[in-house]
């Protein structure tokens, strides 16, 4: 996909994949080889980034993207880009030997999950003790992987948790010009009525009812035309085939087909996959330096090199961001980093929870893997929640009603650097989650008891277990803005090193963030090019 932005030069008689990823590699590697120095440098791939990216191309400046995780444009000896959910390969976990799938278990047998060959795949868990967090590895982070809803805050929540940002003018100028980039579309009602693929999101949406509760629509990136092209039989199947959080061969707008493929269509930004931002310090003659490991699929690590730039930008997710600053910090090579840096880190209330339902109410063999349906109980004043009503795209009968329920967790975790190891840590334990436990049992004890059913204790593991609060999905936090950063993620005392992804928002948001991490950057990025690269490059 790169490889025509990196120059059609180099592919002149040759053809097909080999040849895209020779033009692509030699590219990445003379830009980013050892001793490079570049004007801006963005450490990874995901939203914040690939908006910096396009931005600052566009004013233009010449950027390097580093990305740990591998490009996602060539399909494996099966023919497919991606594994699914339902047969996963190496293709599928970021370097693990078993696949980790947020739902583990049925009838507490361990039945979904595989052993793998270790491999740079798609979807990363990192296991901090009582917390793991899922993220998205590759050209694209998050949006390889995630579920696609594009869900804007509520006003008042955004400015209690940002109050810096002026929530107006997010809304007037920022999530429009957001959700046109990332192509966010809705699904077409009268079709969501009748298709047998949501017939799981009418049943939830009944017993919900039932209890009172609301229910709304929730946009999407993944294309609904396509999906509805797929039901026909006239298009390739993916989130009607058990695609998603593995990646999907088909239909979802990941960044490499929206902002990123625009950034390389300026000709002036290189992305570098493979490539590890390991650490950073100051450049003598201005800006930073950075030291770069790059690996090859297998985990190889096949150079290490050192990079300089004027400007760098931190793109690289709550906790990628949190561990190049924190690094910087504790080993001294960017001693006067503020204390800041580390704390505010949360889960977004994230708790996912099942219901059993009656055998009466059938929820469906076939289920499309993309939600389109969420339950808004976000007035209520004690336990605010907003559940997403999510797929079990088993291919068969279960009955069950899944949920990914965000609620409003006050708690806040620090990330701490461990000089042994060379590793970050988390402060969280498992009792800063009970808030959020606490919250959807209120909810969900709501719903059965107004339609006579229980929870399924059977799918988070092996023992007994209704409330699944051990892992998140949207990491955020750890460089909060206005607190470690100014209110537009320059970082105080360091000029030229600015934070541009999920750390900068303070661990709660209310609803999926990626359109507010998206949105957000595009109201920084202005700013910074307006005062900051425009004035310097003299343009
Ligand atoms: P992110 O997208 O995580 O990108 C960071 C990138 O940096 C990744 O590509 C990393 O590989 C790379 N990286 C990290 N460290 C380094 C390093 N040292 N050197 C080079 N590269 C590095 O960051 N959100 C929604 O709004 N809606 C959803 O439906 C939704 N569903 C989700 C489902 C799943 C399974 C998961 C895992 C997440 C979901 N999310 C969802 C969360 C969303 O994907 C996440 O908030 C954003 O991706 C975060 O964006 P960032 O720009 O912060």
């Amino acid at each position: 996909m790169g490889a025509a932005a990196f120059g059609g030069g180099i592919l002149s008689g040759a053809s097909g994949a080999e040849a895209a990823e020779a033009a692509e590699a030699a590219e990445a590697a003379d830009v980013a080889r050892d001793g490079a120095f570049v004007p801006a440098v963005v450490v990874g791939t995901g939203y914040g980034a690939a908006v910096t990216a396009l931005r600052l191309a566009e004013a233009g400046e010449r950027v390097l993207m580093l990305e740990m995780g591998r490009w996602w444009d060539r399909p494996g000896a099966d023919g497919r880009v991606f594994c699914g959910m339902l047969d996963p390969d190496r293709r599928s976990s970021w370097f693990r030997t078993r696949t980790a799938a947020p739902l583990g278990s049925f009838l507490w047998l361990d039945v979904v999950d595989r052993n793998i060959e270790p491999y740079a795949g798609v979807l990363d868990r990192v296991d901090f003790g009582s917390m793991a967090v899922y993220a998205g590895r590759g050209v694209g982070g998050g949006s390889l992987v995630n579920g696609g809803m594009a869900v804007a805050p509520r006003r008042d929540y955004l400015q209690r948790v940002l109050p810096r940002v002026d929530a107006a003018e997010m809304y007037r100028r920022y999530f429009p010009r957001a959700r046109a980039m990332l192509r966010v579309n809705g699904i077409d009602r009268t079709w969501f009525e009748g298709t047998e693929w949501y017939r799981y999101s009418r049943v939830a949406r009944e017993q919900a009812a039932r209890a009172g509760l609301r229910s709304v629509f929730l946009d999407n990136v993944y294309d609904f035309r396509h999906m509805r092209r797929e039901a026909d039989g006239t298009a390739p199947r993916s989130a009607l085939a058990g695609e998603l959080i593995y990646g999907n061969n088909h239909g979802r707008m990941s960044l490499d087909k929206t902002y990123l493929a625009a950034a390389l269509r300026t000709g002036r930004v290189t992305i570098a996959p493979l490539h590890r931002a390991k650490s950073l310090r100051r450049r003598r003659a201005g800006g930073y330096v950075l030291t770069v490991e790059r690996s090859d699929e297998t985990g190889r690590r096949t150079a290490v090199k050192e990079i300089g730039c004027r400007r760098l930008f931190l793109g690289a997710g709550s906790l990628g961001t949190t561990e190049l600053l924190l690094r910087a910090r504790e080993t001294g090579a960017l001693p006067d980093l503020g204390p800041e840096i580390g704390r505010g880190w949360g889960p977004n209330g994230n708790v996912m929870a099942a219901r059993a339902n009656h055998g009466t109410d059938p929820t469906g063999c076939h289920q499309s893997t993309v939600p389109a349906l969420g339950l808004d109980d976000w007035d209520d004043p004690r336990h605010p929640v907003f559940a997403e009503v999510t797929p079990v795209p088993a291919g068969t009968e279960t009955w069950i009603s899944l949920y990914i329920a965000i609620t409003r967790n006050p708690e806040r975790g620090t990330f701490v650097y461990d000089r042994a190891t060379d590793r970050m840590g988390l402060r969280w334990t498992r009792d800063q989650n009970r808030p959020a436990v606490d919250a959807a049992r209120s909810f969900f004890d709501r719903v059965n008891r107004a339609n006579r059913t229980d929870y399924r204790y059977d799918l988070f593991g092996p023992r007994a277990k209704a409330f699944a609060d051990d892992f998140t999905y949207h990491p955020l936090g750890g460089c909060v803005l206005g607190r470690a950063t100014d209110s537009y993620g320059r970082i105080p005392g360091h000029p030229g090193l600015y934070v541009t992804d999920g750390s900068l928002v303070p661990g709660s948001l209310g609803v999926n963030p990626f359109l507010t991490i998206t949105a957000l950057a595009e109201r920084n990025i202005e700013r910074i090019v307006r005062q900051d690269v425009l004035p310097a490059s003299g343009r």
